[in-house]
């Protein structure tokens, strides 16, 4: 029996941002005009606000925002671009495309994403829309990769599950294009599409002209895989099996992971489970989940609008009630399940289908020549043979997917000839680690992250080899800043950067991600990072139980209590 309810009003003024997107004509402002201002490399802080819906923001390179400002200088503007890929998948077309970009517009570099996609860093301005342009010429468009919006919806990357897979990533696929903006405002600013006459006719059926309070995100696991981490979506969803088969979805709704320093009214929250519903039902399940929050969610607070804290407001019970509600059926009671991890398995694999999947370990996601490690020129060569997929992991790496017999010779010999198999030497801590991006670009960094992580890695690494434990599989995950967009609060270690060189250091999150982590040890560098954590593992490496993980360990030894709900994670013991 599906109950009606009754919710309560939100209460008041609405942001800044309410206003922008509701003068925006349907996310078009002005940002015709400041891209083609010239007395600027940048745009205004409104136009900004609206860029993002377009998958970009304006930025500016950190690294000498100091000397240009003594040298009465703008600064060094330049456009950060995500790529919209549901799913996380490129044709090797696409690929090669990305890679001349990079070179072409960008700063020689891409990074792939903790959400399965790609982004461009250091595109000027008066080279986006021809990047627009060019991407589009390869069928890749940026709608929605940020903004208040549905973003980029993730699916387990999984090789050998070939099937399965296929239609996960379809159904990925479709619940985004469901959840996209239908405004022309796109296609007219970056690709000079004719202009709609009266905007007042375009609708957005979904979203209405304030699009939602808060940026949104969905992710679809496989088990035993949980590669999508998905706790931290939004809505989550973990599909059901019967006889290999796919047959539904248990739905996990309200997760999240930001928060602000110095307020415990915010914080990372693990979604909850409310219920099953067969696989046919699930691209309406997440509309009206999503208009939940569309209705509901805070428009007068940015830092306290994501649907976890609609939820956690009205109370889970309520909110599930409300769903319910507008699907006219109620769920039924969520399967069971087992996760055995969160990170990536590396190597190759022969799927069930008889073809090869070679999943790469990819340092943080960065795409690039480094010296002595030529990884985009060797990526760029196995994409001119390839003739399956690319497929991007949760975790920043790369799955060369779909590969015959005859094109794995050719794709090994590119993997020797440039060494990518080096990796495999790389102790298991590092290969489960995630940093974001953090300097130069982010604005919002407070502290190293992507420049950083490997150094520290390598030190710690050290710890792990006198206590036998390198081939220990420990998630290690850093973030810049509390928003969290490494998911630092799942590390079985995690670092939330406090200011320069100093991090929060969080312990004891789950290796099959469902436990967050707890704060340690608070504003602390490198040195204490490393005398605080050695003991720690030289008492695991000593103590541990057979096959208990490092986050588990710390919790029984008493390091740090565990947190299954979000609204303890900053309560002391
Ligand atoms: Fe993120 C904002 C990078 C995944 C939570 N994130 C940003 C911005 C755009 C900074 C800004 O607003 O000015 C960062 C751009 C940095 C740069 O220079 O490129 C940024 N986020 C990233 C990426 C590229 C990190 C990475 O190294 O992979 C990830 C892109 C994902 C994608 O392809 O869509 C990325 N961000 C995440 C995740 C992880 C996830 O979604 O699974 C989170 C935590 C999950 C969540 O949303 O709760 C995340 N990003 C945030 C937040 C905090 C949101 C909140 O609830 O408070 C912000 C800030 C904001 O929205 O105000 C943010
Ligand atoms: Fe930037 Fe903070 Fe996200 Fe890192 S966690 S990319 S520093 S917003």
């Amino acid at each position: 029996m599906v109950q009606k309810i009754v919710l309560p009003p939100q209460e008041g003024k609405p942001s800044d941002v309410e206003e922008i997107k509701a003068e925006s004509n349907y996310l078009r402002g002005s940002l015709v005009e400041s891209m083609e201002d010239e007395l600027s490399s940048g745009i205004s802080d409104w136009d900004n606000r609206l860029m993002k819906f377009h998958g970009s923001y304006l930025q500016d390179d950190r690294d000498v925002r100091l000397e240009r400002e003594r040298k009465k200088l703008e600064p060094a503007y330049q456009f950060m671009v995500r790529v919209r890929m549901p799913g996380g998948v490129a044709t090797p077309e696409q690929w090669l495309k990305m890679d001349e970009l990079a070179e072409k517009y960008g700063n020689h570099t891409f990074k792939i994403t903790t959400r399965q996609t790609i982004q461009f860093h250091g595109i000027l301005k008066w080279n986006m829309k021809k990047h627009m342009q060019e991407l589009n010429s390869v069928l890749f468009d940026t709608i929605a990769a940020c903004g208040d919006v549905n973003r980029n919806v993730m699916c387990n990357a999984n090789p050998y599950q070939s099937e399965v897979h296929q239609e996960i990533f379809e159904i990925s696929s479709k619940i985004s294009e469901h959840l996209l903006p239908r405004t022309n405002a796109y296609y007219e600013i970056w690709l000079d599409k004719e202009k709609v006459v009266d905007t007042q006719e375009e609708q957005e059926p979904i979203y209405g002209s304030l699009y939602l309070p808060r940026k949104f995100k969905i992710g679809i696991a496989v088990p035993p895989a949980n590669d999508v981490d998905v706790f931290s979506q939004d809505i989550g969803l973990i599909a059901v099996m019967e006889d290999n088969e796919l047959v539904g979805f248990n739905v996990a709704i309200g997760g999240g992971m930001g928060m602000t320093h110095g307020d415990t009214a915010t914080y990372p929250q693990l979604s909850r489970l409310i219920g099953y519903v067969s696989k046919d039902k699930i691209v309406d399940v997440c509309e009206k989940i999503m208009t939940v929050q569309r209705d509901y969610g805070d428009r007068s607070v940015r830092k306290y609008a994501r649907f976890k804290y609609t939820v956690d407001r009205l109370g889970l019970d309520t909110v599930k009630q409300e769903i319910e509600s507008r699907l006219g059926f109620a769920f039924e009671e969520a399967k069971p399940f087992n996760f055995e991890h969160t990170g990536d398995r590396y190597g190759w694999i022969k799927g069930e289908d008889g073809k090869y999947h070679f999943t790469l370990f990819i340092q943080n996601g960065r795409v690039k020549d480094f010296d002595n490690y030529p990884l985009k020129t060797a990526l760029r060569e196995i994409a001119q043979v390839h003739k399956g997929e690319f497929r991007f992991t949760g975790n920043q790496n790369v799955v060369i997917a779909n590969v015959g017999a005859r094109t794995k010779k050719a794709i090994n010999e590119i993997i020797e000839k440039y060494q990518l198999t080096e990796s495999d030497n790389y102790s298991a801590l590092r290969r489960n680690s995630i940093a974001c991006v953090a300097l130069p670009t982010c604005g919002l960094a407070m502290a190293e992250s992507e420049r950083y992580l490997p150094s520290l890695i390598e030190k710690i690494e050290e710890i792990l080899d006198n206590n036998g434990l390198r081939d220990q599989d420990i998630t290690i995950r850093m973030s810049g800043c509390p928003n969290g967009c490494s998911r630092a609060a799942m590390g079985e270690i995690g670092f939330i950067g406090k200011g320069p060189g100093k991090y929060n250091f969080y312990l004891g999150a789950s290796h099959t991600g469902n436990r967050l982590n707890k704060i340690y040890k608070e504003n602390i560098g490198e040195e204490e990072i490393l005398s605080t954590l050695g003991p720690i593992i030289e008492h695991y490496a000593k103590e541990r139980f057979d096959n208990e993980y490092f986050g588990d360990f710390v919790i029984r030894a008493g390091y740090v209590e565990a947190v299954t709900d979000g609204r303890d994670f900053h309560n002391k013991a």
